[in-house]
């Protein structure tokens, strides 16, 4: 089963996950609110189906999304504790993951136990995938809104309350709180209905974006104090240094969404992270506005992404990194500047 960016047959999608009877669900490394939200509403749903189903994440539970885990359906994985449980699983379905190797060490217990897998994501990838059910829609805003065509087409009864909740997370945060241009209709839909069987979406609004640590705001007051300008403002970039995360006590979570918050600069087209991991690596991460795409460059430099959000893990020390990609990423937006024209 291959629907890469084809019409998913979400009948033939329910064959599979009818005839298993264990399921685990996974999400990427340090998840966000579309992983984890996918998780808990297809979760709420297989429970109700009497499966074996359960929430295995290579990261732990961030402290903002706490709210979706009143249940204790997170689990963070620990081979000793949890491979008795996935050797004998049917089925292990992994959400908005971008590229398998971000379940880290879950991929080798997947293979060691010779597990079936089915991806749902919303990013691409190739034909010639891994997966043994591939499903990818490069148009769904987030991966929740894939679980929930999923269960529309399956259920009788109207989706749970507790899984809209993980669904409006999913939607909510991958659309920048409905702000993006993967904003369409179906979100405006889904949120309706989110209201109509009583959801508090502001509550949930206020549990991720009004719940930041004080080394969140000590690391933004730093890093904004120091941000780079190319071409004339069309791009700006900053750093997030070892030393920056030891100043302020930051966790990597305290970074969430720094990106997103330079692209709103007036005149700013491309934002640019260089989120330095340790001596030798660093995380890039891009946002564009929508005029110049950012994944072929992520791409160049071992990543991948959407059109306007994409990022990549880069080899080398933080300077040889930053001076790197910042000219990698001016050339490329000068020349689409060009083409432009
Ligand atoms: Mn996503």
């Amino acid at each position: 089963m291959n629907f890469n960016n084809t019409p998913i047959d979400w009948d033939a999608v329910h064959n599979v996950i009818k005839n298993a009877t264990s399921i685990m669900l996974t999400t990427h490394e340090n998840p966000d609110g579309d992983g984890l939200g996918a998780e808990s509403g297809l979760y709420y749903h297989l429970k109700e189906q009497n499966k074996d189903v359960r929430i295995i994440n290579y990261s732990p539970l961030p402290r903002e999304y706490k709210y979706l885990n009143s249940d204790n359906i997170f689990e963070c994985y620990d081979n000793e504790s949890h491979d008795d449980w996935i050797k004998d699983i049917d089925l292990a379905i992994v959400f908005d993951v971008g590229d398998f190797l971000r379940i880290r060490t879950l991929v080798n217990t997947i293979e060691k136990y010779d597990i079936e897998t089915m991806n749902i994501d919303h990013h691409p990838h190739p034909d010639d995938n891994v997966f043994t059910y591939n499903l990818v829609n490069l148009s769904a805003a987030a991966t929740g809104c894939m679980v929930y065509d999923y269960l529309k087409v399956v259920r009788d009864k109207p989706i749970s309350k507790n899984s809209l909740l993980g669904i409006y997370t999913a939607m909510m945060t991958d659309t920048g709180c409905f702000r993006y241009s993967n904003t369409d209709n179906k979100c405006h839909e889904i949120a309706i209905e989110c209201l109509n069987i009583g959801i508090e979406t502001h509550k949930i609004y206020q549990h991720i974006y009004e719940n930041s640590t004080r080394s969140r705001i000590k690391l933004m007051g730093e890093f904004l104090s120091n941000l780079k300008y190319e071409l004339d403002g069309t791009f700006a970039w900053f750093i997030i240094s070892n030393e920056m995360m030891k100043v302020a006590n930051a966790t990597r979570s305290d970074v969430d969404g720094f990106t997103d918050m330079v692209r709103t600069i007036s005149g700013v087209e491309v934002s640019l992270m260089i989120f330095q991991q340790n001596d030798s690596s660093c995380r890039i991460n891009f946002r564009s506005k929508g005029r110049y795409s950012v994944n072929d460059i992520a791409k160049e430099m071992g990543g991948g992404g959407h059109a306007f959000a994409a990022g990549a893990v880069v080899n080398g020390s933080l300077k040889d990194v930053s001076s790197k990609v910042v000219k990698a990423t001016s050339i490329s937006i000068e020349k689409k500047m060009t083409d432009l024209l």
